[in-house]
Parts: structure tokens; sequence; C-alpha cells
């Protein structure tokens, strides 16, 4: 199927991959890069109606009068869902692609053993050259909490399972027929931080989600459980954590460590002083560090599809955000 001129914007990312990986399914003359500042002249972007599109400074899609659909690059569409220059008939598709969530589920899964088996304290060992035998417990004694549980925690779920983990959800919607225990909404949440002493935020960041990694929040995590403390893990966005809460929590030991991959200003400045916080492990947004070449073809299926008037189950909710 023929979709045209395609608007390709990736932010700050290198284009030269996305470019000449959407150029095996979209006509080189159809493909129309933009730096997102600068947009192309009228009369092609009168012609758009399909844009793939990473983060892009507000006001850039009004360029584009006939735009029906935009692709995001990434799996969070928080760039997207509450721009005012989408008009609200244009659809926002979410990427939901085997590369992206299996390096996320990767990234996840790395990060709960290293907490879990005390990976700092041995790497602080081994600097002092020291054999020093940490106590350790097993899989189904340490109980991970998913924030969040659509196609990230559900994938981590089932690695984090075969692994033993005592595992539990939390999610907006209640989900009957999960394989663990899901909480749901805002009246389930004590109970599911209550039962948890690792806890992985996988949540897309919405109005309602952001800041939820709070002092309140790491207060009501399991204080009693085998890992001798709470843990947190953010692979969801940096809007989720309040960092001046997660520097606290994690100095006066109400945590007693975290990994975080998302900060609210990426690249996060030398200066900030998580760099140098407890028992932290700091990861610069490469989870799920998307690679053109695996996305892409899935991405031009779903515009395809979308083109053809079929029904997605990635089109964005506005309404939710996510
Ligand atoms: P999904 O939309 O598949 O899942 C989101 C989950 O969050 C769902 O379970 C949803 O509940 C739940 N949720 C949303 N809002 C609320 C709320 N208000 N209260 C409770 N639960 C809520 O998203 P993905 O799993 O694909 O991705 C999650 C996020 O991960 C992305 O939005 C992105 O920000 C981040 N991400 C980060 C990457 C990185 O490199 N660090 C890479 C890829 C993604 P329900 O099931 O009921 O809808
Ligand atoms: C994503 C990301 O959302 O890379 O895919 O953060």
């Amino acid at each position: 199927m023929d979709l045209g001129k395609v608007v390709l914007t990736v932010g700050d990312w290198s284009p030269g991959g996305w470019i000449e990986h959407l150029e095996r399914y979209v006509s080189r003359e159809d493909v129309i890069f933009s730096d997102g500042v600068t947009p192309p002249e009228p009369d092609i972007c009168a012609q758009v109606k399909y844009a793939v599109a990473w983060k892009t400074p507000d006001g850039f899609f009004s360029h584009f009068p006939n735009l029906e659909a935009v692709l995001s690059t990434g799996a969070g569409v928080d760039h997207l869902a509450r721009r005012p220059d989408l008009a609200p008939g244009v659809a926002i598709i979410r990427v939901i692609d085997p590369d992206l969530t299996g390096r996320v589920t990767a990234w996840t899964v790395m990060n709960v053993i290293a907490h879990h088996r005390q990976a700092l304290a041995y790497l602080d060992a081994q600097r002092d050259a020291q054999w020093r035998p940490l106590p350790q417990s097993s899989a189904p004694d340490v109980r991970v909490g998913l924030l969040g549980y659509g196609e990230l925690g559900q994938s981590a779920a089932k690695v984090l399972g075969l692994l033993g983990y005592d595992l539990a959800g939390w999610a907006r919607t209640p989900k009957p027929d999960a394989d663990i225990a899901v909480f749901a909404g805002w009246d389930d949440l004590d109970a599911f931080l209550a039962r948890t002493d690792i806890l992985v935020c996988l949540l897309p960041l919405t109005d309602a989600t952001r800041g939820i990694l709070n002092s309140d929040l790491f207060g009501k995590l399991a204080q009693d459980g085998i890992t001798g403390g709470p843990f947190v893990i953010n692979g969801g966005r940096g809007g989720h954590q309040i960092e001046s809460d997660l520097l606290e929590a994690l100095t006066n030991g109400t945590l007693k460590g975290a990994s975080i991959d998302v900060f609210e200003e990426e690249p996060l400045p030398s200066d900030n002083p998580l760099w140098r916080a407890p028992n932290i492990l700091i990861t610069p947004h490469t989870a799920g560090m998307s690679a053109p070449e695996a996305l892409l073809g899935n991405m031009v299926q779903n515009l395809i599809a979308f083109a053809s008037g079929e029904t997605l189950d990635n089109i964005v909710d506005r309404e939710a955000g996510y």
C-alpha cells in the first residue's frame, strides 16, 4: 500500500538509521525528514498524512493540515498525548515491538537481580580486594511489585516468574485473568506497596502518574522483607519520581537502593547529587534504546493497517494519556 509522504523526525536521536530503514518501506522521495524545528515546504506539508516522530518542539505538527496519524518511535507517548498542535482527530499510535519489549525486560531483570543479589556491595568489596560473602536469599522469598502491568510489566513478570520471584502487579484496570495478583487503582495501591520489597515502575507518564514515586510511597513499601529494606527501580519516565524525595529516601535508609534509567532532565547533569547517592545504579535512558532496523517494519505495518481502516490495539487513549 502506498502511504504517500511520511514525515520523519527523531528529536535528538541520530537520524541516519531511521532514514535508511524507513526508505526500505516507503519510497525515497516520500520520506520527508525534518529536524523537527524547520518544517518542510508548505506544499509538501500539505501532502503528509503520517508522521513517525520522537520528541519535537511544540507547534511542529500544526504545519501538517492533513495529518491523520502520528507513530511514536518509542513506547512512551507522553511527548505526544497532551499536545495542542495535534488535533483530537489525529490518531497517536504507540510502538509495541518484541525487540523493544525484550530490551526493557532484560534491563528490568538485570536490576531486580542486581539488588536482590547485592551486586553493588560486591562491586564495592571487589574495589577493596575484599572476599566478603553476604547472606543470599532465594528468589521466592523476594516480593517484586510491578507498578504498571501492561506490555512491559507483563513481559518482565514472565521472566521474573521463571526465576521464582514472588510477584504482584498494579494497573489502572483489574486483570482477573492474570497469572499473578494484580492490584487495581488507587484504592489498592497501599496493599500492593505493603507486600513489595523491590518496586519496578513501568508506568506511562500521565497526569495521574506524575510524581508517584515520592516520600509517601517510599514509606509504604515493605520494611519487613528478606531484603532488609525496599528498593525502587524506575524504567518509566523521569517525571514519575520526585528526585529530592528519592535522594532523601536513599540517604536516610527508607530505601535500601535504587536503579534509575529516566530523569526529568536528560542527560542527568553531572552535579546532580543522585549520581553520588548510596546504592544507586544509574543508566542513561537506555533500558529500551530502540533500534530502527528492528522497529520500522513493525511500525510501517501498523501504519498500513491504520490506513486500511483496521482496528489497532495500540492507539493511544488521548483522555487517559497512554
Ligand atoms: P502499557 O500502556 O502497555 O502499560 C501501562 C501500564 O500502566 C498498564 O498496566 C496500565 O494499566 C498502567 N497504568 C497507566 N496509568 C495508570 C494509573 N493511573 N494507575 C494505575 N496503573 C496505570 O505501556 P508499556 O508497558 O508499553 O510502557 C510503559 C512505559 O514504559 C512507557 O509509557 C514509557 O514511558 C516507558 N518506557 C521506557 C523505556 C526506557 O527506555 N526507559 C522504553 C520503553 C518504554 P491498565 O493495564 O489498566 O491500562
Ligand atoms: C520509549 C523510550 O518510550 O525509549 O520507548 O523511552
